[in-house]
């Protein structure tokens, strides 16, 4: 039920229960995430300003301020969750390597893992269109108690207990699920407070929205060409709309709500596609299933894909059901 005068605080409290391994742990964990990613957004709404005084550059005494938002934005969330003392190992696509964290105070005694895409979209912020975080949340494999491995992390996208992302949009918001759903969450930039707004999100079975990059036409697959092509048609409910905004979670979230597909095939520069399966893949197929759409590399869903490497790109399809079924018809 949507509340608008709850707190993301309360609903995480309230719903604590109907979490899959209800401890208290991942309820912090999120809390973390909520934490950071409201130091991030004060961080990213003050970008223009921040280049329009010289904040950034080299030159600048301020070090921290000579940050690339990016990097700052990962910086962020990796202390959080380090200082909070709540997961055992991250992954960020900043970094080359996953983290450990050895609590020697409860010998390492937490179970999740987290990969996070900390600014997704970040050549975006330049022209202040809206830019994301992506974080997705997974039971570590190895025994409590050890260090972690890197099969902690190449987990199929299916075994997530949580995932969501947070806009930097003309309003911030943080959307995420645990598996029973997804709820959105809106910022309130006066008190710094997210509150309930969208509550049970479903995409729409079908929409008129296809977002990708046409630039790259010429360079994708045969059934991505004539999918193109089918959007374009002067059919029943076609032509569709095209919306490509360049920033994963803006066109996910969009697609979303109105009912959409997004696709980022492979292309001769990114034979593998551009996407990180696990930044950015499995987190948005993660949520989109919750809310009744389904994505797919073409071949296979994308929540069953078995990861090899901890930074591997993969095709990304994902959206309304009935769009990514007729794209299916293509391949
Ligand atoms: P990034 O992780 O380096 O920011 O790249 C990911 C972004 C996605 O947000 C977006 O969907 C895609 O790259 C856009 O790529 P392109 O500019 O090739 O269309
Ligand atoms: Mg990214």
């Amino acid at each position: 039920m949507l509340n608008k005068n709850q707190t993301l605080g309360e609903f995480i409290i309230k719903n604590q229960t109907s979490f899959k391994y209800s401890s208290g742990e991942l309820s912090s964990l999120i809390n973390s995430i909520r934490l950071a990613a409201k130091v991030v957004n004060h961080e990213v709404n003050k970008a223009g300003l921040v280049d329009i005084i010289g904040f950034t550059g080299n030159e600048n005494i301020q070090s921290e301020k000579q940050q690339k938002l990016d990097v700052y934005a990962n910086e962020k969330f990796i202390s959080t969750l380090i200082n909070r003392n709540i997961v055992c190992g991250i992954a960020s696509e900043e970094e080359e390597n996953f983290i450990t964290i050895n609590s020697s105070d409860r010998n390492n005694q937490n179970k999740y893992v987290v990969l996070i895409d900390p600014l997704d979209g970040s050549s975006n912020i330049d022209v202040n269109v809206s830019v994301g975080t992506i974080f997705s949340i997974y039971r570590r494999k190895t025994k409590i108690g050890t260090e972690v491995s890197i099969d902690d992390f190449l987990q199929k996208g299916r075994n997530q207990v949580a995932a969501g992302y947070i806009i930097y949009g003309t309003s911030t918001m943080l959307v995420y699920t645990t598996g029973s759903g997804v709820n959105g969450f809106t910022l309130n930039p006066a008190i710094g407070t997210f509150y309930h707004s969208n509550s049970s999100i479903k995409i729409p079975n079908d929409g008129n929205i296809y977002s990708i990059n046409e630039g790259n036409y010429l360079q994708f697959p045969e059934f991505v060409k004539k999918y193109i092509k089918f959007c374009q048609e002067e059919k029943d409910d076609r032509p569709y709309t095209s919306r490509y905004i360049g920033s994963l979670v803006s066109d996910f979230h969009r697609n979303m709500i109105k009912g959409g597909i997004f696709l980022y095939p492979q292309t001769s520069k990114n034979p593998n596609g551009k996407l990180r399966l696990l930044y950015e893949c499995n987190p948005i197929a993660f949520i989109c299933e919750q809310a009744g759409g389904v994505a797919t590399n073409g071949k296979e869903n994308i929540l069953d894909i078995i990861p090899t490497e901890l930074h591997m790109r993969m095709p990304f399809y994902c959206g309304s059901k009935k769009m990514v079924q007729q794209l299916k018809k293509f391949i």
